[in-house]
């Protein structure tokens, strides 16, 4: 039985979208993965199948309501083996490779996709829906979220990436960011390919790879740095005032 995703969301349309291109999409053809986006409206039970409500309290907005998206959550999970529950949200903890990594290792995962305001608090509880963001910026859904994530998981699943994916997995975890790449031609616009590239010295190529990598991410990354490295990072934070003991 193949990794299976089923989302639950108001414009179930947006699937598979950009996942059904590319190494995701033949994976998807191929019977790798499988997907089913789930209409929430489907679980409406009033005359003008309304999902939403006011916010109890007041305040801009709407609110999804808890009996649909908990109809929509118990069919999700009727559906075959107990799969993960999440929920997409701002308020979410931040998704990391480490959870990837559990995710791609289990049968597949339950998306729910937030719109409007948020979702009533009391299904998010019952039904203990695990809540993720994928960082500080603000969507207009979780849609496009849960795509990000489940474009994350699919290339880790075995024959989506091959042997690629999981020693790009291992360097990754070296917890650097890469070095710069180059390609032919060698002078471009007037600016040379670095020369110890085109040396043919493999010892001072890899050597020099390390160093950029290093001065990148100290440079755009001090958070990752610093856990490379909490001293050195410690002391630079403290900007030439003498380290402490
Ligand atoms: C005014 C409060 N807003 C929270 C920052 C309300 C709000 C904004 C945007 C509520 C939901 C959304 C839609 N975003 C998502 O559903 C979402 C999201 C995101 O906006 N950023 C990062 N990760 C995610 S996961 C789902």
């Amino acid at each position: 039985m193949s990794w299976r995703a089923t989302i639950l969301t108001l414009f179930p349309e947006m699937f598979p979208g950009p996942l059904g291109h590319s190494l995701a999409g033949r994976a998807l053809r191929e019977g790798v993965w499988g997907l089913e986006a789930i209409d929430i409206r489907g679980f409406a039970t009033d005359r003008h199948r309304s999902v939403d409500d006011t916010p109890c309290g007041g305040g801009a907005g709407m609110v999804l309501r808890p009996d649909v998206v908990d109809a929509a959550v118990g069919a999700a999970l009727a559906a075959g083996a107990a799969r993960p529950a999440l929920v997409l949200t701002p308020r979410g903890r931040p998704l990391t490779q480490a959870r990837v990594r559990e995710l791609t290792a289990g049968p597949g995962a339950i998306l729910l996709c937030g719109r409007f305001e948020g979702i009533d608090q009391r299904v998010i509880e019952a039904r203990a829906l695990e809540e993720i963001s994928i960082g500080d910026y603000v969507l207009s859904g979780g849609e496009t979220a849960a795509m990000v994530l489940l474009d994350a998981c699919i290339r880790l699943l075995p024959g989506v990436m091959g042997a690629a994916a999981s020693a790009e997995e291992e360097s990754f975890s070296s917890g650097l960011l890469e070095y710069p790449h180059y390609t032919r031609p060698t002078e471009w616009q007037g600016r040379a390919v670095p020369p110890v590239l085109l040396s043919g010295h493999h010892a001072e190529i890899a050597a020099w790879r390390r160093a950029e990598a290093e001065r990148i991410t100290r440079e755009r990354r001090p958070d990752l740095w610093a856990k490379l490295h909490p001293h050195a990072a410690e002391a630079e934070a403290m900007d030439g005032r003498p380290a402490a003991a």
